[in-house]
């Protein structure tokens, strides 16, 4: 087997439920924290693991303490299948950088060290939906993500195309309409294309980070909605009847 499905392999067997190899060069202007983050690397591996479909339908219009809980224990696999990759990197002869999944540098103006999201669209894991999020065919947004950093000979995959189409399905049901509705090629050229961003940020951080028993500003209602996501439950229960 040559290295590249090794890796994909090994990182599935840890945990992952999607992994994507995107070439540094397609992130070529993105912003990043430090400056020099990308300098040293030439591949980013996409690591996404699904979020268990049923915690979604329990949201209704604010997310609730299961959810909280799930939030945390997800970044914690993702957290560890990183550093497991990177280690594996590294002992192969490579250098390797694990970002955290869900680390925030910059309070003010929310940025993390690289969008994970930017990541796993240039290695094909999905597409930027009108929600902002990545959306995957296979779990629609019920994923969360993580990056790992290489300069390992990885064989690159290609993004995938949007098929948002004309489903709005999550501007209608955002509470802050903060989503605009509008649909990208490939990426926004900034947040405040797709979404009102301050109403988001308000909305989660303001109101429900301060819920008892979520305390992070999660939200999981334009995820809930999105028909990707929903998909996957019907064909699900379909199987089984
Ligand atoms: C800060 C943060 C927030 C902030 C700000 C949100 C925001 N919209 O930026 C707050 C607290 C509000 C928030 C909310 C949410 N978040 Co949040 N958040 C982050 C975090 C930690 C950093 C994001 C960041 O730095 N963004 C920077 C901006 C500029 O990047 P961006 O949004 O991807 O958009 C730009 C780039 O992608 C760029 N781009 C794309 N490709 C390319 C290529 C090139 C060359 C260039 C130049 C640019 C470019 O185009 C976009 C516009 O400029 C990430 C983790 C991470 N490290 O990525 C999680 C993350 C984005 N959040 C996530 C989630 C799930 C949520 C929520 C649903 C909450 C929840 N868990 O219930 C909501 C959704 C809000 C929404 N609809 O956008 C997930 C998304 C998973 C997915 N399927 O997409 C992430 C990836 C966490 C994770 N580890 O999985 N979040």
């Amino acid at each position: 087997m040559d290295y590249t499905n090794e890796m994909k392999k090994t990182i599935t067997a840890w945990g992952a439920d999607l992994v994507g190899i995107a070439d540094v060069e397609g992130l070529a202007g993105i912003r990043t924290n430090p400056v020099h983050l990308l300098d040293s690397f030439t591949r980013a591996i996409s690591i996404a693991v699904q979020l268990p479909v049923s915690v979604f339908e329990m949201i209704s219009d604010q997310p609730i303490p299961i959810y909280a809980a799930i939030y945390q224990t997800v970044n914690r696999l993702l957290d560890e299948i990183a550093f497991k990759t990177s280690r594996k990197l590294q002992s192969d002869g490579y250098l390797s950088l694990p970002i955290p999944a869900s680390q925030v540098l910059d309070r003010e103006n929310w940025y993390a060290a690289i969008s994970h999201k930017a990541v796993a669209r240039l290695a094909g894991l999905g597409w930027q939906g009108k929600n902002l999020l990545l959306i995957t065919p296979e779990y629609g947004s019920r994923v969360r993500l993580v990056t790992v950093l290489t300069n390992a000979p990885l064989e690159c995959d290609r993004p995938v195309k949007n098929l948002c189409g004309k489903c709005n399905n999550c501007q209608e049901a955002c509470p802050v309409g903060a989503i605009k509705g509008i649909s990208t090629e490939d990426h926004y050229k900034s947040r405040n294309e797709a979404l009102h961003f301050q109403r988001c940020v308000e909305k989660l951080t303001g109101e429900f980070a301060k819920i008892p028993d979520i305390g992070a500003p999660i939200c999981g209602i334009c995820i809930k909605v999105c028909p990707f996501g929903l998909k996957i439950k019907k064909n699900k229960s379909n199987n089984n009847t």
